[in-house]
């Protein structure tokens, strides 16, 4: 459990975190803003809550972290700036032929445990890494956010099948349900539901929360169930935040316009007014 302040922390750091998303999105000339806006709350809750260290990525004893649905990597490199695994000027090449930070989030990037982006391969990464540390008797937890669109693609499932068959409870698999992929909604492109009942067909232990609920978000990521890797679906809004672009399928993939960006920058300045 949090307590009220830890709650407000978050808000105020994950309110600036979007802010700072969509203004990236502006100055690099595009992004998937739809997905980057739904999964701020349950990024800025990993960092926060996994164990890492800026000053030496590759800390043996870190927990991993995958980003699958590897679009919606502006607002995670935001989250790596704001832990000084980035600098500003990282964030001013954003974009730029070359440069570190493109479309997709790559391993030259520190902090960064995969090149992800086609879809449908960080989940069996993560079950790989979470079965080598199993195997090792590490302590070391293992987290990859989906999308949910993303579960079209069929290697998911075999993956679930594998964390289950290893009994991988060092897995924790997180799904940005936002109930939209690229070109509409997920029940209309490729039907998931019942996917509380699919994952736990598959053998995990699954958890449905409000993906915008810090405290939702922080006692699932503290679940832990002998043997069974662990899903949470975390229900969200694609495009939170950004009042033009919430819930709209069009919004997958768009910059805002200056006007909008400056919408935006007024609605969380009262949001974070009105935070008690
Ligand atoms: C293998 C593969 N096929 C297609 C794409 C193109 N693509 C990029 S994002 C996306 C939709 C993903 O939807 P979802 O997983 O729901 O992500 P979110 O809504 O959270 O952005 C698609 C089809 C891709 N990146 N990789």
């Amino acid at each position: 459990m949090l307590n009220s302040q830890q709650i407000k922390n978050l808000k105020i750091q994950a309110s600036e975190i979007c802010e700072k998303t969509v203004e990236l999105i502006c100055s690099g000339g595009g992004g998937h803003i739809g997905g980057d806006l739904s999964e701020v709350d349950i990024l800025t809750s990993l960092f926060k809550y996994m164990k890492h260290d800026p000053e030496n990525p590759e800390w043996a004893d870190r927990d991993y972290f995958i980003l699958s649905k590897g679009h919606s990597a502006e607002a995670y490199y935001i989250l790596l700036s704001e832990y000084g695994y980035l600098t500003e000027e990282n964030l001013g090449n954003f974009g730029n032929f070359g440069a570190l930070l493109g479309g997709h989030p790559s391993k030259k990037i520190p902090g960064v445990e995969a090149n992800t982006g086609s879809l449908g391969h960080g989940l069996g990464l993560a079950t790989g890494i979470a079965l080598a540390l199993k195997k090792n008797n590490k302590k070391n937890r293992v987290f990859v956010l989906t999308g949910d669109g993303e579960l079209g693609e069929g290697s998911n499932w075999e993956a679930l099948m594998s964390a289950s068959k290893y009994k991988l409870d060092n897995l924790t698999w997180i799904v940005d349900r936002n109930f939209l992929q690229i070109s509409g909604t997920t029940e209309e492109v490729m039907p998931l539901e019942n996917l509380k009942n699919k994952a736990e067909a598959f053998g995990f232990k699954a958890l449905d929360i409000n993906g915008h609920d810090f405290d939702q978000i922080f006692t699932a990521l503290d679940t832990r169930v002998e043997n069974y890797p662990i899903c949470i679906i975390a229900n969200t809004i694609k495009g939170k935040g950004l009042a033009c672009a919430e819930n709209k399928a069009e919004w997958h993939h768009k910059t805002p316009t200056p006007e909008q960006l400056a919408e935006l920058k007024k609605d969380m300045a009262a949001y974070r007014e009105a935070l008690v």
